[in-house]
């Protein structure tokens, strides 16, 4: 989508970011005539206007919009797309993104995308940590990890690759998720034992840990305690930690490519005879370690940890 912009005749710093009709066109699909119809018959179209009168779309304005087009989409009447759509105030917009079951229902996620990759545009922390909090909440990490949590991120790595989303707004919606998951992950009762026999990790400067706070989270759900050692942990220093507390499993997470390393194949052969080692990632590749099992997504990390 064309970045947000404040035109010479709107340029008040204290005003919202907004988009002109010629994006919001381009980044819904839907045609600008369209537009100007869904406004005229049913208001469904900017709160702002440039003192010189073009149409300006706030984030929340094409939220709506969005939900518009794809209730016509599953064949939902115009009357009632814009009823629905209408009714939608910011916080319900988000409870509708966050409430509708996911893996049910393709607007959910679509919309939950949107609003997620919206409010990373327009620099909006706070709506970002309640719609984390507000899909972990309503679905537990199992289910809002790959329908709902997994899809905004690689959306949001879209955006960064081609431009849209700057890396700092990758960095924030980063941090209010994994503030989201570690607050979700308190809110469960777990097994003291596990923070000894359960270890978690990324790999060697692998910087990515989300999906390991979202395992550390799904595992609490079960009420089974980790030790979360976060990123970047040093092969050798995992091994000698696996020495001194023999754990009963590893997890370590690569999402950056791995290669053949010395340091890996000594850390891993020096584990203790115990400690069975697990990995996750499109990191490992064909990368084969001794005895080590791998798995494919957040469900199966957690059976291989829960029926150890
Ligand atoms: C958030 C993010 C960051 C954050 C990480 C913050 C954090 N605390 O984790 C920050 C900003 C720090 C970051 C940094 C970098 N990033 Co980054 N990042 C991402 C982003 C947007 C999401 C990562 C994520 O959590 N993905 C998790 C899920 C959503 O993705 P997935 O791993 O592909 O999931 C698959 C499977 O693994 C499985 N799965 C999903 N969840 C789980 C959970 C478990 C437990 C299991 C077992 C399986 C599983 O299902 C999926 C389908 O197969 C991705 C975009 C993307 N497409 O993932 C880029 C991305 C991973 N980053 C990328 C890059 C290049 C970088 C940097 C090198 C950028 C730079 N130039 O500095 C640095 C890395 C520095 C370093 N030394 O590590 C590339 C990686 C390309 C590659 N394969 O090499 C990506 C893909 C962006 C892109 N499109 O180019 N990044």
């Amino acid at each position: 989508m064309a970045a947000a912009s404040s035109d010479d005749d709107s340029s008040d710093a204290s005003a919202p970011l907004t988009w002109g009709v010629g994006a919001v066109s381009q980044r819904l699909g839907v045609t600008s005539s369209t537009l100007r119809t869904w406004e005229r018959r049913y208001e469904i179209g900017p709160t702002f206007r440039t003192a010189g009168g073009h149409r300006r779309y706030s984030a929340h304005d094409i939220e709506r919009v969005d939900v518009m087009r794809r209730l016509l989409d599953r064949g939902v009447t115009a009357r009632e797309a814009a009823r629905s759509a209408h009714a939608l105030d910011p916080a319900e917009l988000t409870a509708l993104i966050a409430g509708e079951k996911p893996g049910d229902s393709d607007l959910a996620r679509e919309a939950f995308v949107a609003a997620v990759i919206g409010a990373v545009q327009v620099i909006d922390p706070d709506r970002l940590s309640g719609l984390f909090s507000g899909a972990l909440r309503r679905h537990g990490v199992l289910a809002a990890w790959p329908e709902l949590l997994s899809p905004a991120l690689v959306a949001i790595g879209e955006g960064w690759v081609n431009g849209t989303i700057d890396i700092v707004g990758e960095h924030i919606a980063s941090e209010r998720l994994s503030a989201e998951l570690r607050l979700h992950t308190r809110s469960f009762a777990v097994s003291p034992t596990g923070h000894t026999a359960v270890v978690l990790a990324s790999a060697e400067e692998d910087q990515h840990s989300l999906p390991v706070y979202a395992l550390e989270s799904a595992l609490a759900e079960q009420g089974v305690g980790s030790l979360m050692l976060g990123a970047r942990v040093p092969w050798e220093s995992l091994s000698n930690l696996a020495r001194r507390t023999n754990p009963e499993l590893i997890f370590v997470w690569a999402t950056l490519e791995r290669h053949f390393d010395g340091s890996l194949m000594k850390a891993v052969t020096e584990l203790p005879e115990q400690t069975r080692l697990v990995l996750g990632g499109p990191g490992w590749g064909s990368l084969s370690l001794p005895g080590a099992r791998r798995v494919g997504d957040l469900s199966e990390a957690v059976h291989a940890i829960v029926d150890r």
